[in-house]
């Protein structure tokens, strides 16, 4: 399981960390915490000695999207989230930085608009050049689909419980990690909320 640490600030980022960190196996940080936190709070989380992913969605022309994924790695993330949309040439430049995981499609309604549409050309790309593809759980034919184009590579699902998809739905889809944010840090007890999904997912491995 990767938590999603979508929450506000330093503070409160380390105490839900602190109370979930037994039961994750990586941690995924994005803007929120970012803009509220600052880079820094990548080596602070660190000091729990899970994976950390920079969720930045990296969308820009080459040279800028490169030097994004430059910064987080030089932060401390382990792996950096590029868009895979955004063309071959960036997910290149990225690759030469950063250790990457491509989003190959995604788990909102307006995804089916047009990022779906390509979601099989994006992780061939991605088999290229990353280590791993984002799946959407709220979609299991989509992981399934996804895996055959991917092989061995890893593939992370969000949109468990607050967006819909069951607990263990993309894992069982062919998914290796959910991604699992409200549930757990909106929940009033985050360590039971995490003990209980990882608790739901151990069941299936
Ligand atoms: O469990 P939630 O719904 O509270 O949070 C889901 C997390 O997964 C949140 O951090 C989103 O930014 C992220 N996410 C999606 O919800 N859908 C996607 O299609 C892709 C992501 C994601 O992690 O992309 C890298």
């Amino acid at each position: 399981m990767i938590l999603a640490l979508d929450v506000n600030g330093a503070k409160r980022a380390v105490e839900v960390v602190g109370e979930t960190s037994k039961c994750i196996d990586a941690i995924k940080v994005g803007y929120p915490l970012i803009l509220t936190a600052g880079l820094g709070i990548i080596a602070d989380l660190k000091k729990f000695g899970l994976p950390i992913i920079a969720d930045f969605k990296v969308a820009d022309v080459p040279h800028v999207s490169a030097e994004i994924c430059r910064l987080a790695t030089k932060a401390g993330a382990d792996f950096v989230i590029v868009q895979g949309i955004m063309g071959s040439d960036v997910v290149e430049a990225c690759s030469k930085v950063a250790t990457l995981f491509v989003v190959s499609d995604m788990s909102h309604p307006g995804a089916l608009d047009y990022i779906s549409g390509h979601n099989q050309e994006i992780a061939g790309l991605a088999k290229r050049f990353a280590e791993g593809i984002v799946a959407p759980a709220t979609r299991p034919q989509t992981i399934k689909t996804l895996r055959n184009i991917v092989g061995d590579l890893i593939i992370i699902s969000p949109g468990v419980k607050a967006q819909g998809a069951k607990v263990g739905s993309a894992i069982s889809a062919g998914a290796d990690f959910e991604i699992i944010g409200r549930a757990i840090y909106s929940s009033p007890d985050p360590a039971l909320a995490a003990e209980q999904i990882k608790i739901k997912l151990k069941g299936l491995i």
